[in-house]
């Protein structure tokens, strides 16, 4: 008997994937009321979730568990069935065991949705059949199909740390810097739980701008700065104009590149690197860098019209999103117009009331906590809608180059269902204005 711990996205999705097999498992949650409760009833009426604080009981007869990530390890029933020798399996694991493409992992800090998203692009343009998925928010073994050539899933330190055996064609640990620290007993701990990704690949990409001292005879790296040699992607500069490289051979102009940020061009950089260990074609792997946009909603630039580029990053729901959006955005466009607001969180706004300040020309502010923000800037030009449609309305006119940047710092809930429909919103009255 299996045992799945935790009702979420990835207990669902084992539960589902457990059903579909006809494997016999038992489900529990030690929350009484998890998020995806009633939607699991309805599937799954004959096995019904075990609710409430963990109980020892329910290790018995159990062979093997299946663990969701955000259980931390410390916890009684990890505890427990580790002294029992109750092997802990991840949902990452589960679905290598039964995956027959070849699978590329990406983990890292920052960036691994942008990449997993963009080696998926780069994959679907050289002709083949690519499904992305993992910890960007579409479980793994949701993904599992017979008619894939390659999958591409974005693997967290959380994944890694229940994983026992992967098989990765390729994979790449994109940057580390500290995060999690609540969940890891120091950053080294951290550290060596995203760089296990590549005990189980057979091609590694390396980042050199962090010092891991890691070389491997079949790697490729890559680096901001000058490609030694045919394995090193890295950049050059001529005439004030940023190139990508491999070895001494010049990719692609950044002037090309939609994505902005020093930070993306690590971020193409390592899906290029990538692309070449799995042996796609470079002319449709630069056909998909040029048209790459970004995630939906989080800094995607969807439209442009007369001088004004347009930004969705919907996503950001807390200000050290927004200040990484604003800070981003200003290293190309001098005039700005940034709508924020909604339901801010229990956080501290200063800093981003003081880049607001510096750095944006109008702010348009929307949704319950609107007139507490307005309170914090202090220089930039604000005005107030009642609606995101007034919003994009008052927008228009304000500057005649630059960006507009829907960026808004706080929860979407007393506006729109989630971040999701805010954005779409958005981008729906800014094409329909
Ligand atoms: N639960 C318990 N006991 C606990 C902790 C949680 O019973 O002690 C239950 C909760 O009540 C809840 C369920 O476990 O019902 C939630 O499980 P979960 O926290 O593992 O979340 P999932 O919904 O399964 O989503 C997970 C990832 N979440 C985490 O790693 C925390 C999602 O990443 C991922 O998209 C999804 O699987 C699909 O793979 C989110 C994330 O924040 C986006 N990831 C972190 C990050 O990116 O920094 C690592």
């Amino acid at each position: 008997m299996k045992l799945i711990l935790g009702l979420g996205m990835t207990g669902f999705s084992i539960a589902s994937f457990l059903n579909k097999h006809n494997i016999n498992y038992k489900i529990a949650d030690s929350n009484n009321n998890p998020k995806l409760l009633v939607k699991y009833n309805k599937k799954f009426p004959l096995c019904k979730p075990i609710l409430g604080k963990w109980d020892k009981k329910l290790l018995i007869d159990v062979d093997e568990i299946f663990i969701s990530p955000g259980i931390e390890k410390t916890q009684s029933i990890v505890v427990w069935a580790n002294n029992k020798g109750i092997p802990i399996t991840s949902d990452i694991e589960l679905f290598s065991r039964y995956a027959n493409a070849p699978v590329i992992g990406i983990t890292g800090s920052n960036g691994k949705s942008t990449v997993t998203k963009l080696l998926a692009d780069m994959i679907i343009n050289d002709g083949k059949k690519a499904v992305f998925g993992g910890n960007i928010g579409i479980p793994a073994l949701d993904c599992l199909s017979s008619e894939v050539d390659y999958y591409v899933l974005e693997i967290s330190s959380f994944q890694l740390d229940y994983t026992n055996n992967l098989n990765l064609l390729a994979a790449v640990v994109l940057n580390i810097t500290p995060d999690h620290l609540n969940r890891y007993k120091c950053f080294d701990e951290y550290k060596n739980s995203k760089l296990s990704l590549y005990k189980y690949c057979k091609y590694p990409v390396f980042n050199l701008t962090q010092s891991l001292n890691l070389k491997n005879n079949c790697a490729k790296y890559f680096t901001i700065g000058l490609a030694e040699n045919h394995n090193v992607f890295g950049t050059i500069v001529k005439n004030n104009i940023v190139y990508l490289t491999k070895g001494n051979d010049i990719l692609i102009s950044a002037n090309e590149i939609k994505l902005i940020g020093k930070h993306n061009i690590l971020n193409i950089l390592a899906a290029l690197a990538l692309s070449y260990q799995i042996g796609l074609n470079i002319n449709n792997v630069l056909k998909s860098i040029k048209s790459f946009v970004g995630l939906e909603h989080r800094l995607e630039l969807f439209t442009s019209k007369k001088n004004i580029d347009y930004y969705n990053d919907s996503q950001a729901t807390s200000a050290i999103a927004t200040i990484s959006a604003i800070k981003t955005i200003s290293q190309k466009y001098k005039d700005i117009v940034l709508i924020a607001g909604g339901t801010s969180k229990p956080e501290n706004y200063s800093e981003l009331y003081k880049i607001i300040d510096k750095r944006i020309t109008c702010v348009i502010l929307i949704g319950k906590n609107a007139y507490d923000f307005a309170l914090g800037i202090k220089k930039t030009k604000i005005l107030h809608a009642k609606t995101i449609k007034q919003a994009v309305y008052l927008s228009n006119g304000i500057i005649t180059d630059g960006a507009i940047l829907l960026s808004p710092a706080c929860a979407s809930f007393d506006m729109f269902d989630n971040s999701k429909h805010r954005g779409d919103e958005f981008k729906k009255c800014v094409l329909n204005s």
